[in-house]
């Protein structure tokens, strides 16, 4: 008998966006983009975007009047907020909004829909992504009007990061941050209304899962720091090591540069997010000492800040590295902001002080025309392929160069008792001779000045 096998409805998704005046063409059109991708990543399909100009984001229902209208035609929804959600506003606050609007429409942008002449006949979305962080009562009255599930910018990240965790670390990182951004929401589940009140002994339903909400952070709280403890003895037993750790934006090539610069299989994805876990290898060909290169979790424009907070320890591995490769999609056109973004999350957890090197990857895809400008714009970066193998020889040239003129050349004595160490001392120094005297092997070794101080201190103790 031969089973079926019915793969499950890709979900609609339709993104909505609105452009303050602060806010560009270009990078309008760069960040719906993105949060195109975003939803992609997801496995939702884009259907369409619908946006529009406007003053200011808030308001009850992030749209104008009349665009709300278009968007519930286009999903199936009234169109309607309801009675109890927004505040009643002045008749010359509402008038202030039409007059509002109608300036706005005049001059709005909306690829996808232009070319669709009958709004309704789209098929429908269940999915309304905005791409704003927005408030719970915001998308509890979008929800209303719209009759599909509406998701913000945070919201999409989140849910990718839990799809995406894999270690133990991460997945309780992704749940206390999934957790954060659920408790304020809760009350707008996708039924709508508020859940009954009465339950238990004077406790709400909704008091009750928020009470379970914060046990459960309590928990994961805990958890976390025992992995952090467990996780922190392991780099400090690392400490003296030669390490080297990729950041940047999501996408930008750092899993193609680990692969490359370390035979390691890591995962490399056409995808935003296909990294949540920090990976550590040693770099091959092997330099002695050897040198050790993470791989990192990528940045992304408007992080939700719980994220930033969970990933820090992930991160923490960045902020130990004596060199960190900064990494950037040069031939992405909003590289710039791509920088602006990472530079702006590397200064929240403190990591700005690592010295660093600018690496515009991805320069296979960027004309002679455009290459020469990036050269005089970032004298200093680096410009490669990671699928380049004499670029990524260069780039592993320059990495052993810089641990190079770091280190010192200096002699060790390993007591005859004692040679169980030796192997302690070839994985932190490189030998440069050996001689034997009745005090033990006597090595001169070059290596960086911290290394060599906690060997000395340990093959003195007794
Ligand atoms: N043409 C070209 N493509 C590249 C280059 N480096 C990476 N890519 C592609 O860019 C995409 C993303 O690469 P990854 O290495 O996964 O990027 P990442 O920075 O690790 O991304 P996250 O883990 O999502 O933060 C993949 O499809 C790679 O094949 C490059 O130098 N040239
Ligand atoms: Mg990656």
């Amino acid at each position: 008998m031969a089973i079926m096998e019915t793969k499950p409805p890709i979900p609609r998704a339709i993104l909505v966006s609105v452009q303050i005046p602060e806010v560009d063409d270009v990078a309008h059109a760069a960040s719906i983009e993105e949060l195109g991708r975003l939803v992609m990543t997801l496995g939702y399909e884009v259907v369409g975007t619908l946006s529009q100009k406007r003053d200011e984001i808030d308001g009850g229902t992030v749209l104008g009047k009349g665009r709300l209208k278009e968007l519930a035609a286009i999903t199936g929804g009234t169109g309607i907020v309801g009675s109890m959600a927004v505040p009643r506003k002045s008749k010359a606050r509402e008038r202030f909004e039409e007059a509002d609007e109608k300036k706005s429409n005049a001059a709005q942008i909306e690829p996808d829909l232009q070319t669709e002449p009958d709004l309704k006949a789209l098929p429908k979305p269940e999915f309304v992504i905005v791409d704003h962080d927005i408030s719970p009562s915001q998308a509890r009255n979008l929800e209303r009007a719209t009759g599909a599930q509406v998701l913000d910018r945070t919201g999409v990240i989140v849910e990718i990061f839990h799809r995406h965790a894999h270690s133990r670390e991460a997945k309780l990182q992704v749940e206390m941050a999934r957790l954060k951004y659920i408790a304020p929401r809760l009350r707008e589940s996708s039924a709508g209304g508020e859940r009954q009140q009465g339950y238990g002994a004077g406790e709400s339903d909704l008091e009750l899962d928020r009470r379970k909400i914060r046990d459960r952070l309590a928990e994961l709280k805990a958890q976390l720091e025992d992995i952090q403890r467990d996780n922190d003895e392991r780099r400090s037993a690392r400490r003296d090591q030669l390490r080297v750790a990729l950041v940047g934006y999501t996408n930008a090539g750092k899993s193609s540069l680990m692969r490359a610069l370390t035979g390691s299989e890591v995962l490399v994805a056409d995808k935003l997010f296909a990294t949540l876990d920090t990976t550590v290898r040693a770099l091959q060909p092997a330099a002695k000492p050897r040198v050790l290169v993470s791989d990192t979790v990528g940045f992304i424009k408007k992080l939700p800040h719980d994220l930033v907070a969970s990933f820090r320890s992930t991160l923490a591995e960045a902020l130990e590295a004596s060199l960190l490769l900064f990494v950037v999609d040069a031939s992405d056109p909003t590289y710039e902001s791509q920088l602006e973004v990472s530079r702006n999350v590397l200064q929240e957890i403190g990591a700005d002080v690592v010295p660093s090197r600018l690496l515009l990857n991805k320069i296979d895809h960027v004309s002679e025309a455009d290459r020469a400008a990036l050269r005089a714009r970032h004298p200093d970066a680096i410009l490669l392929s990671a699928k380049s193998s004499e670029d990524v020889a260069a780039l592993r040239a320059t990495i052993v160069a810089f641990f190079e003129a770091a280190m010192v050349e200096d002699q060790l004595v390993l007591p005859y008792a004692k040679q169980g160490l030796l192997s302690d001392v070839h994985e932190n120094t490189r030998v440069l001779s050996e001689d034997y005297d009745t005090s033990g092997r006597i090595m001169k070794v070059r290596g960086l000045p911290g290394a060599i101080a906690r060997l000395r201190r340990t093959l003195a103790a007794s």
